[in-house]
This record gives structure tokens, sequence and C-alpha cells, in this order.
């Protein structure tokens, strides 16, 4: 088998990643780039779905990138890099979109949600076709896992069906992506509403922990998050979400058993359990907090980092897409 090939991708949507984020996807890419043959990028053509403003995004680009290296990713072990400076995968989408059914896109249950929000009308065609750029992100580098949080399972699901349908109809060509998603973090929920996702575009910001907030910050949406009327702390779904959560990121933090942490609080009140977990989040992010400003303050050092990404990961997307192009049909690039 050799070495798994490993591919994820983020949006820079937001002036900072939350705690959804980096449990359910960055520190699993950061484990896996000691595993696997690992290339991470920064979807800005993603990004481009919902109205945006140019400058905006161009910062947040950065900012994602350089959370990104501060939380532990290291260009040496993997390959990271921003998606529009690699245009074979816009290439390779427009391939996969003629290969999915209008149907079939039509059931993919995040354009449902995002497109019903701002009125289906206005909503834009990328919004619709997202998920064969994610398929063609994926499909570029010949990828074996993909970490990524729970919502993403129906598009990793749709880029599997694409591989093969490809493979099917032209000829053995790409490899056939599993997901990788660790169930005890896949769904971080909101802070302020326990049974939904924490979410950069739909969570209020008490309901959100941004991996840039200040600890004060960052202890008092802990405090304030909603638990219920009893005062044992334990795992329990159906009757406890908020308390769940907070033990399910506890757990994912320090290392332990969520029922060994809520065996140590009992039935004392969630006062101390609160604090030690805003302590724990405080002494997670503080650290990268500040290498992020570290590396926002050496545009030279981010940008070089960034073009050799993108050079490398470049090499592997034009192999990919000149058999691609052989088996569509088309001449060679020139
Ligand atoms: P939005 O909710 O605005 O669509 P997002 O907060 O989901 O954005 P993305 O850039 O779409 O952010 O997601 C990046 C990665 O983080 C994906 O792998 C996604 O599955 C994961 N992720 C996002 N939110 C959570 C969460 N609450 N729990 C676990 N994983 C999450
Ligand atoms: N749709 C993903 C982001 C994304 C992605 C990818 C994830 C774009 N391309 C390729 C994994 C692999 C999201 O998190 N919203």
């Amino acid at each position: 088998m050799g070495t798994p090939r490993v591919f994820s991708g983020i949006q820079p949507t937001a002036d900072s990643f939350h705690l959804g984020n980096y449990l359910g996807a960055v520190k699993q890419w950061v484990d896996l780039q000691e595993t696997g043959d690992a290339l991470y990028c920064v979807v800005d053509l993603h990004a481009i779905t919902m109205p945006y403003d140019p400058a905006t995004l161009r910062r947040r680009t950065r900012v994602a990138a350089a959370q990104l290296i501060a939380t532990g990713l290291d260009p040496e072990r993997c390959i990271l890099f921003v998606q529009s400076q690699v245009p074979e995968h816009a290439e390779l989408a427009w391939v996969l979109s003629c290969l999915t059914g209008f149907g079939e896109a039509s059931r993919m249950t995040q354009f449902k949600d995002k497109s019903a929000k701002g009125g289906a009308e206005t909503a834009s065609v990328g919004l619709f076709t997202y998920p064969m750029l994610m398929a063609a992100d994926i499909l570029l580098y010949r990828t074996d896992e993909v970490p990524v949080g729970e919502d993403q399972r129906q598009h990793l699901e749709l880029s599997r069906n694409l591989a093969q349908r490809f493979n099917h109809r032209f000829g053995e060509t790409f490899t056939v992506p599993a997901p990788y998603i660790l169930p005890a973090v896949a769904k971080i929920t909101d802070l302020q509403d326990p049974t939904s996702k924490m979410s950069k575009s739909s969570s209020a910001p008490q309901g959100i922990i941004d991996l840039l907030d200040e600890p004060a910050a960052i202890r008092k949406k802990i405090n304030r998050a909603v638990t219920d009327t009893e005062s044992v702390v334990r795992v329990d779904d159906e009757a406890k979400p908020g308390v769940t959560n907070l033990l399910r990121i506890y757990a994912a933090l320090c290392g332990e058993k969520a029922d060994d942490i809520a065996a140590r609080y009992g039935d004392g009140g969630y006062g101390g359990f609160k604090k030690d977990l805003g302590d724990l989040v405080v002494d997670t992010f503080s650290p990268i907090r500040e290498r992020t400003a570290r590396y926002l303050s050496d545009d030279a050092a981010l940008d070089a980092v960034l073009n050799e990404g993108a050079r490398r990961a470049r090499k592997i997307a034009t192999e990919t897409m000149a058999r691609v192009r052989e088996r569509s049909g088309f001449p060679p690039a020139v």
C-alpha cells in the first residue's frame, strides 16, 4: 500500500477558525502529516460561492494559512497551498460537473441549507457546483484519505461516486477516496444551541469559540455555555447535549476519555468543570494565537511558503490532468 495520500481543505471565510474546525479537522491534519503524504489547501475558490469582498478574502486567505502553520502544519512535512494558485482545480471541476446529474447535485444538503438562507433565486451557480470543485480538489491528488467533520460526509460520497464514474466510463484514472472522520469530534456543537453544529456562518458569537479569541472571551463563553438544570457531569447525548459537548471538547483537548473526566467531577455542579475546561482551551489556543500573529507579521516568508506549496501541488495536479485530458478526448495542454 505504501504511505496513504491525505488531502483536505478549509475555507477562508472568517477572520479565525473555530473550535469545531480545530477539533473536527485541523488537529487531525497535524497528526496525519506524520503518517501520510499530506496536502492541505486554503480553498479560496470555494469562498467566492457566497457574496464576498476581495480585500477581505485576500486577508482571510493569509490568516487561514498562518493559523494552519501556527497549529502545527509544517511545510517541510506537508504541502500547504492556496487553491486558486493551482488552476487545474477549476479545470477538473468542469469535467466532473459534466459527469454529475442535476438531480444528484440538487440533493446536496449543504446547497439546500445555504441556498434556502439567502433565497434560492439569488444563490450562485457556484454554490450549486461547489461539491464538484471539492471532488476535483481531492481527485487531482489521487487521495486515499480525507480528514473532515461529519458535515462533509455527503460531499465525500459524491467525490467517491464521481471517481468511480469517470474510471468506469473512461478507464482507471482516479483513486477512490475514503473519509477520515473521528466520531468523537465529528460534530462539535454551538455553545448556545448544543444541538446545532458550531459554524462560522450560522453560529452567534457567543456560541462559537475562535482559535484567535482572547483568553477572557474564551473563559466567558465557556462559563455561559448552555447546559441543563441538573448538576451532574456525565455523557448523555439525548438528555444533556450541552454538557456532553463540553465533555467531548475536554476529552479531545487532553486525550482522556470523556467518561473518566465526567467521573472526576461527578455531581458537584458545572462551575469547576467549566473553569477547568476554560483553562484547557486557553492553554491550547494562546500559543497558536501568538504564533499566528508572528507568521502574519512577515509577508515575504508566508508568501514564500505558499508559493512553494503551490509549485509542489501543481506538479502532481498537472500529471493527473494530463491523464484526464487524454482519457477525455482533449489534446494535451501546451
Ligand atoms: P460553515 O459552517 O460556515 O459552512 P464551517 O465552520 O463548517 O463553515 P469549513 O471551512 O466549511 O467551516 O470547514 C472546515 C473543516 O472543519 C471541515 O472539515 C468541516 O467538516 C470541519 N468542521 C466545521 N465545523 C465543525 C464542527 N462544528 N465540528 C466538527 N468539525 C467541523
Ligand atoms: N467543503 C469543505 C472544504 C473543502 C474540502 C475540500 C475539504 C473544499 N475542498 C477537499 C476536504 C477536501 C468544507 O469544509 N466546507
